[in-house]
């Protein structure tokens, strides 16, 4: 397939510094086999999150000079809620420094000791939030959501009949909103239906209960509805969003995702009552109702991102881009999780080390040989990450080890993204060098991001490079 070329000329550069093999080598050794302790800059592609990591416009860095810091009533405020409401379509906009914060005051407020609160798939941070308040979280994804290569064109959908079956058995009075995540990140990325968000409201209502949304990528989502659902082809995305959220009562959003900024996030609602509970502790813990934990300037950045976000030729280019990377793996014979989703290609790690056993952690041997041979940042989404051992001091493994290469907006080019794709083919090739590892520490709770490990076996030979003039090559020279 061709994809869309970059809609974008590049008015400012950062470069990357040079970085040898042997200093790749050192700095992951001395990380304990953990990319999270390896110093950014000795990076070349960072794939490890599309989150807060967007290249800013020219626009938006303009509005970022008329950032106005009065503590009380900035403008840029003003400016901020008026894109919310147009974009949403929801009365009270509450601006939070990040997404996490709006997911703790909502749950903070309205959820209850014993409650449970549905969603296609909660992410990590929004069901800890519910957890945290002694609520469950449940995740009612269609089954082809659950299965990396079931092809269905919107393997977000969250299933109307498990929600059916849910708030009848725990009656609506136990379950305060329902949520659905656009588009469903910890299922890959995938996207919710027009229909399946209208079929979830009927059953909402029928129930009296909200509906919510974690909005992250919900530009990503509406251009998803655009492209496969029928009905939906002339519509612009910006009138697909509105009709979205016209079916919700509200959102949280993290706008470091689809508001292409490095940090902010908001909620916002139509219950008043709701409101005045969350602006109240809002200003314990975030800051004034005007600025929730961010600069004027910050509102400013964020107002010009929501309506970027929405321009269907930067929208061409972004999915195609994350298409473009999934479609030169799979066409090479490297297992990926499909389709490909909006903001990420996910890979399967048993698959491409079938001699790695899972207690040898395939997907986090997969991370370390991507860094320490071609300079690439990817994150395991595996038996590192989500492993334990049960009552009995048995591990327990998830169901799949996949290395997730989140894709930064506007930051790579369509070249860069060609070096990672001959990566990966090239350590595919390479697959039977690579060995296991063994912790070596880990911590109590969220072991993946402290964690340190060794490899098993003698320290592998270096993997030939990709065979293209890529950052790690001239570094060599
Ligand atoms: C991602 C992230 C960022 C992340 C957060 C925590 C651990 C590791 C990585 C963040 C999301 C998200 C959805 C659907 C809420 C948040 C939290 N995703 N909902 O995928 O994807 O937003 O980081 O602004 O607090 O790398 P926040």
């Amino acid at each position: 397939m061709r994809f869309p070329a970059e809609p974008f000329r590049i008015k400012v550069v950062e470069m990357l510094r040079r970085v040898t093999r042997e200093e790749r080598e050192q700095a992951i050794r001395e990380a304990g086999l953990n990319i999270f302790a390896v110093p950014a800059d000795t990076i070349y592609v960072d794939l490890l999150t599309d989150s807060g990591t967007a290249a800013m416009s020219d626009n938006q860095w303009a509005g970022i000079m008329l950032g106005d810091e009065s503590y009380a009533g900035s403008r840029n405020f003003f400016h901020f809620q008026s894109v919310v409401r147009e974009i949403f379509g929801y009365e009270h906009v509450i601006p939070t420094h990040q997404g996490r914060v709006a997911e703790n005051l909502l749950f903070s407020t309205i959820l209850k000791r014993g409650q449970v609160v549905p969603s296609n798939i909660h992410f990590d941070t929004t069901r800890a939030n519910i957890e945290h308040q002694g609520a469950e979280a449940a995740d009612l994804v269609i089954d082809e959501g659950l299965d990396p290569y079931a092809l269905h064109s919107f393997k977000g959908n969250l299933d109307p009949a498990k929600l059916e079956r849910l708030l009848t058995d725990r009656g609506a009075a136990n379950v305060p909103l329902v949520m659905i995540t656009v588009t469903n990140n910890s299922g890959g990325g995938q996207p919710v239906s027009m229909a399946n968000v209208r079929a979830v409201r009927q059953v909402c209502e029928r129930h009296g209960v909200p509906l919510f949304f974690d909005a992250c990528r919900f530009a990503e989502n509406c251009y998803f509805v655009q492209q496969r659902e029928s009905g939906y082809a002339n519509k612009s995305v910006t009138e697909i969003a509105r009709e979205l959220f016209s079916h919700g009562d509200g959102c949280t959003m993290s706008a470091k995702k689809d508001g292409l900024v490095n940090m902010g996030g908001f909620v916002a609602l139509n219950n008043a009552e709701w409101t005045q509970q969350l602006t109240n502790l809002l200003i314990l813990i975030e800051g004034f109702p005007t600025y929730g934990g961010l600069a004027g300037r910050d509102l400013e950045a964020v107002a010009r991102g929501l309506r970027e976000v929405l321009n269907e030729d930067y929208l061409a280019f972004r999915i195609g881009q994350v298409a473009q990377l999934g479609e030169l793996l799979e066409h090479a014979g490297v297992p990926i999780v499909v389709p490909v989703g909006g903001h990420a290609v996910y890979i399967d790690a048993r698959r491409f080390l079938e001699h790695v056993p899972q207690s040898q952690f395939p997907g986090q041997a997969l991370v370390v040989a991507l860094y320490r041979e071609f300079g690439i940042r990817a994150v395991e989404v595996g038996s590192l990450m989500f492993g334990h051992k049960d009552a009995g001091g048995r591990d327990v493994f998830p169901q799949l080890d996949l290395v997730r290469l989140a894709i930064p907006r506007r930051v790579y080019t369509t070249e860069h993204m060609r070096f990672v794709a001959d990566s990966v083919i090239q350590l595919h090739r390479e697959r039977e060098k690579l060995r296991g590892l063994r912790l070596t520490y880990e911590a109590p709770v969220l072991r993946h991001f402290t964690a340190r490990l060794e490899e098993i076996g003698p320290a592998p030979a270096a993997v030939p490079d990709a065979g293209r003039p890529g950052h790690e090559l001239r570094s060599r020279a």
